[in-house]
Parts: C-alpha cells; structure tokens; sequence
C-alpha cells in the first residue's frame, strides 16, 4: 500500500457522514473507501498503537456490511472487536480516531456508550454468536424485522461460548447472520481441528477455481441455472452439498445455512454473498476467506507482530522503540519456566491462544511435547491443567487475568477442591492500560483468595516472582501467582534467588512506627517511594511487601495495628480484595484501629497508558503519600 499525503487528495471517507452514505456508491468506489480507511487505520496505529493487522484484514466485510445494512436498527456484533477500526470511521469517529486507546479519547473496541453503532461492549473472544442470538430473539419476540450480524473470527469461532451458541443457533432457527472471518490465523497460527479443516480449504485452490467456474458459468447461463444458483445457497438446497467444503457440513448439521467461501477482499462477492444470507429466513453462515494485516505489506508478512502493536515508523513498518526499561515480568517468568522445566520433566506449560503474550515462546521451542496451546479456550485450559494433574504432570497455566474470568468454575471445582498441583499464572494482572475496561485485570485478588484450598502470591519484583513459581512448584497444591504488565522493578538486589517463600509469611521492606503500608505486589515499589516522601514530611512509614495474599500475614497486620494508621494498597478492586481481608482479620482478633484501603474503587475502569490509569486512581507514589498525609490531617 502507498501512504497518501491525506492533505493533498480530497477523501470520501471525509464526505461520509452516516454508513448509509456508503449505499450511494459503487463497488469501484467502496474500494477506494475502503483503501482509505486502511491509510487512515495504518497513520494512526502508527502513533497511537493498536490492533492493527486484524483490523487491516476485515475493512472491506465491514465496509460492505455497512453498505447492505441499515445500522441501526440492524446491528452487528463484533467478537473481540479488536477488528472494529474500520466500524469506527464509517461510524462518525473518524474526527476523532486520532485519540484512539488515548485517555479520554475513544476506545479501541466497541463501546455502546461510545456510540448508538457499537451494540455490545466487545473485548472477550467468542460471545458475539451468543449475543447476537440473544438479540435476534428479543426482536423476534417483539416482532421487528431488522437485521442481526455478529462478525467472528476463525480462532473465535472455537471458543466454547462461541460452540455454545452454534449449538443452540439451528434450533432456534431465528434469522441471524454469521460472518465467519477467516484469516488462518488467531495472534499466532490458529489452533484446533476446525482451523486445520478451514485451513484445508483455504489451501484448496484447486477446489476454489472449480467453485468459483461453475458459479461463474451457472450465473452467465440464464434463468434456470441462476435459479439453481440460488437453490443451493439457500437453506433447501441438497445439491450445495456438492459445493460446500466438509467443513460447512459441520455447521449444516447444526441447522445453519452455509454459503460458499467468499473472497473477503472483493466488495462486490461479499456484497452478493451477503445479501444472499441476508435475504435468508434462517441461521446463515457467510465464510470470508481474508488476509490478515491485508494491504499493508509488514502487518502482511508478520500479522503476528502487527496484531496489537506500539507505535511504528508508518512508511517502514519499523517498531518505534520504547525505552528500555528492562526485563518485564513475562520475560522472568518465561524464563523461569524454562530454568525449572530443565530441572523437572513432569512440568507441562498451557496457554489459551496466548502463546507469545504470556512468555512462553522459548518454551514452546525447547520442550513441544510439554507445551500446549489450547486456543481461546481458557474454561477447557484450565480443566485440562486439573486432568494433567491427575495424571501426575505438573501443570503452569499461564493466562491474563483478565481472561482467567473465564474458568472461575473450572479453578473453583477442578483445582481447588480437587486439590490438583496446578499452578495458575495469571499475567496482566491489575491496569493493562489502552485496551481499556474489558482488558483490566481487577478482579483476580478477589475471586482467588476467596476459593478455598487456593495459596495466592503476588510477588513485587522480578526476584520474587522468580521465587514464587519455584515456592508453588516445590510446595504442590492449587496456586494463583499474579503480576502485572511492565518492567519489573528490582527492589531487593542483594537477595539469594530464587528462596522458597514460607507461606503467609511477608517481609517488611522499608521500617516505620508512625503508619504501616501493606502493599500487594505491584503497589510495593511505589509504596516504597511513597514512604521516602512521607519521611520528608516527617511521617515514618514503614512498608511490608505481603508477598501472600493468602494465606495472609495475620502477625504483620497486627503489627501494623500498632502504628496510628494501617494503609493496604493493592492494584484490583477494593471490594472484597487485601483490604477488606485486612479488616475481616483486625476484626476477628477485636482490634479498633484506623484502616485505610486503597485500590481501584466500585466502577469500570477505561483506557489510557497505564502511569495515567494509575495516577487519576491515587495508585502511584504521589496518590498513596497524599492519600496518607490527608488521613492524618483529618
Ligand atoms: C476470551 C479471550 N481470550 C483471549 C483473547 C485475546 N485475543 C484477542 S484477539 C485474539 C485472536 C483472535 O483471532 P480471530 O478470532 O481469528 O480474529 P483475527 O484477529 O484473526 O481477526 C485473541 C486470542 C480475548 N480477547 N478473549
């Protein structure tokens, strides 16, 4: 693709003002507004950073939806939405995608409360065929006849929600559209058996130019043959068995009508193809063979790069390069695992679609047979890790907190209380930053600590962490081990590592007697700078890295009881997390004292670079000092 200079050509996609704007033009033109809306996508990714190459390959089925649809009342349903960029400028947004995944700016996926165009707020894979069902039933019911379409990619479409609903789809019979996304590829390669078998076509060219010569001379041939034509696209037609790839068959049996592959960046087929599924009574399946990172030749040659990417040098694809900061805490875990896989053979790694994300490239490499990438999948990852177990394995399931949302009852009944040696993880844990409120992993202190049987750590720093993978992995038994995204600080360089960490046991990394800050992993380095400004203003505070959310230090919290303020601070929500475990606990010994939590208060937290995340929610050094000197004043 050439970048334009966009100030010397006047552009159609600043004329448009509604997507019902795009049904005045024709697929000539719908072409050139879809190669615009890839310059556009490309010159803002390239500052503001972003999901780049899934975007790049689903611009001209976005562009043709709009074009067929009138939205709203119909609607579409994006999974993940990270795909979406296109939606967005077709949509009223494009005076605006310059802030895209800014703070305050607007949001990388969907967002109902962002615009009437955005039906669901997407960010998790595989709920949109659930949905979209969900909301072609209310308008059955309520007897409208617009039009419901979830867009959905090939690694989506195998998640188990997404299985779910495909279960359910045929029965109800509802008219609904599924515009299955096929690319090839998930963030790395796609997975499963049903990849394998679409890949298997996308691979057939021989099977493609045979369809697409008897469409062609079945369309050129007059009435009967378009007639038949139209048989076979239909739900009644026997003869499409014929036609359709063994795949299709899959979704057939289920009840849902399956059309023939359409080249995912030709309007005109995929507008045809659509309005075929469209005018259809029931289910209708519309398979798009795309190419990811499509038109902009570095997110084509290496989408798995350009799937979520920083700022980059547009004209050359180069990566902008953030300043180094050292190694994050994926990398220490990545490397961790290897060091411990060496030193047991029984140690399986499990990832859910996230191979690269959660550190375990290297692994993957070194040791094949011990690495399992399950997909989107998390509920059957984390089922899986117990079954391993079981079986004498020591399973590491390395998954984002956010996503470990997902298997909440797969940890709850088939680790916790079956006991399992099964270590979770959980990465990104606390504010990822741009990818906004779906993608925050706020939750994860609470719905771990409160599972029995569970031992929860959260280390504060690259030593730590490297310890509590290889405390879990001696000690055996159900264990959740959460750090964030970033750099990891180096708090106590002169350590042994790694040490086997006595559980419920903290230690006090900074001494004080005038108020006691509890801190939870990530919030331990900035608890420490928070002490050196309280010292300058004359409050001694002393800090103490939990390092166990449970079991819980029960003698530190006393201790800290005997300071004039007792202070937790933890990245992930106030209610129910350490803080409020630290009152049940000065509570049950009947102790009175003055308690102040902080932690990410009763609401949804938006996109924004972390530090700014971090500071508007009193979480940096600055917000804990403060927070603490206007306890005092008060
Ligand atoms: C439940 C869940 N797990 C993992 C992810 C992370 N994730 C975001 S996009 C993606 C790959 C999606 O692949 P596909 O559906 O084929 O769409 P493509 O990006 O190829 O267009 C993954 C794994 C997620 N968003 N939600």
């Amino acid at each position: 693709m050439e970048l334009n200079n966009q100030d010397s050509m006047p552009r159609i996609i600043d004329a448009l003002v509604h997507p019902h704007d795009l049904k005045a033009l024709d697929n000539e033109e719908l072409a050139i507004v879809a190669h615009e809306i890839r310059e556009q996508i490309v010159a803002t990714t390239s500052k503001t950073g972003g999901h780049l190459a899934s975007s790049l390959g689903a611009v001209e089925t976005i562009v043709a939806l709009h074009a067929e649809l009138d939205c709203p009342p119909d609607r579409i349903v994006f999974d993940v939405g990270h795909q979406a960029y296109a939606h967005k400028i077709l949509t009223g947004r494009l005076g605006r995608f310059d802030t895209l995944r800014q703070h305050g700016g607007i949001s990388g996926f969907p967002t109902p409360a962002e615009s009437p165009f955005d039906t669901h707020p997407s960010g998790h894979a595989s709920d949109s065929l659930s949905v979209a069902l969900g909301l072609a039933k209310a308008r059955d019911l309520r007897g409208t006849d617009e039009h419901i379409v979830a867009l959905i990619g090939d690694a989506s479409i195998s998640g188990g929600m997404a299985f779910e609903a495909l279960n359910q789809i045929g029965l109800e019979h509802s008219r609904m559209v599924i515009v299955l996304n096929d690319n090839g590829m998930s963030i790395s390669p796609n997975v499963g058996a049903l990849a394998r078998h679409l890949g298997t076509l996308r691979a057939s060219n021989a099977y493609r130019d045979r369809r697409d010569v008897l469409l062609r001379r079945m369309a050129d041939a007059g009435p009967v043959s378009r007639a038949a034509l139209a048989l076979m696209n239909s739900a009644k037609g026997s003869v499409k068995h014929l036609m359709l790839p063994e795949y299709a068959m899959v979704f057939e049996q289920l009840g849902i009508t399956c059309l023939a592959p359409v080249d995912g960046h030709d309007i005109g087929a995929l507008r045809r193809s659509l309005r075929n599924a469209l005018n259809s009574h029931g289910p209708t399946l519309v398979h798009v063979v795309t190419h990811k990172g499509k038109g902009y030749e570095p997110a084509e040659k290496t989408p798995e790069l350009y799937h979520g990417v920083g700022p980059f040098d547009a004209k050359t694809g180069q990566l902008l390069a953030t300043s180094a900061e050292g190694p994050t805490y994926t990398d220490v875990f990545g490397a961790t695992m290897l060091q411990q896989a060496r030193e047991d053979e029984r140690i399986v790694a499990i990832t859910a679609g996230m191979e690269g994300g959660t550190g375990l490239t290297s692994f993957a490499c070194e040791y094949p047979t011990r690495f399992m990438d399950v997909g989107i999948s998390e509920e059957h990852a984390i089922g899986l890790a117990s079954g391993i177990a079981a079986g004498g394995g020591k399973p590491v399931v390395a998954i984002y907190s956010t996503f470990l949302q997902r298997g909440i009852d797969q940890m709850v009944v088939d680790i916790a209380l079956a006991k399992q040696d099964v270590v979770l993880c959980v990465d990104r844990a606390g504010l990822v930053g741009e990818d906004g409120a779906t993608h925050q992993g706020v939750f994860d202190l609470v719905f771990c600590r409160m599972v029995p049987n569970m031992r929860v750590l959260a280390p504060s720093d690259g030593l730590e962490l490297e310890s509590a993978l290889t405390t879990a992995l001696k000690l055996g038994g159900p264990f959740a081990i959460r750090y964030p995204k970033g750099s990891c600080p180096v708090l106590c360089a002169d350590e042994e590592r790694p040490q086997l960490l006595e559980p419920g046991v903290s230690r006090t990394v900074a001494r004080g007697d005038d108020v006691a800050i509890l801190a939870v992993g990530s919030m331990v380095a900035p608890a420490l700078e928070a002490s050196r400004m309280l010292a300058e203003r004359g409050v001694s505070a002393r800090v103490v890295d939990l390092r166990w959310v449970k079991p819980l230090d029960h003698d530190a919290v006393v201790a800290a009881a005997r300071t004039k303020l007792v202070v937790t601070v933890e990245e992930g929500v106030l209610a129910g997390g350490v803080g409020q475990a630290v009152l049940g606990v000065l509570a049950q010994q009947g102790i009175l004292a003055p308690v102040l939590t902080l932690g990410v208060p009763d609401q949804f937290v938006p996109h924004g670079t972390r530090e700014e995340l971090l500071h508007e929610l009193g979480l940096d050094a600055q917000g804990i000092a403060a927070a603490v000197m206007d306890r005092f004043a008060r």
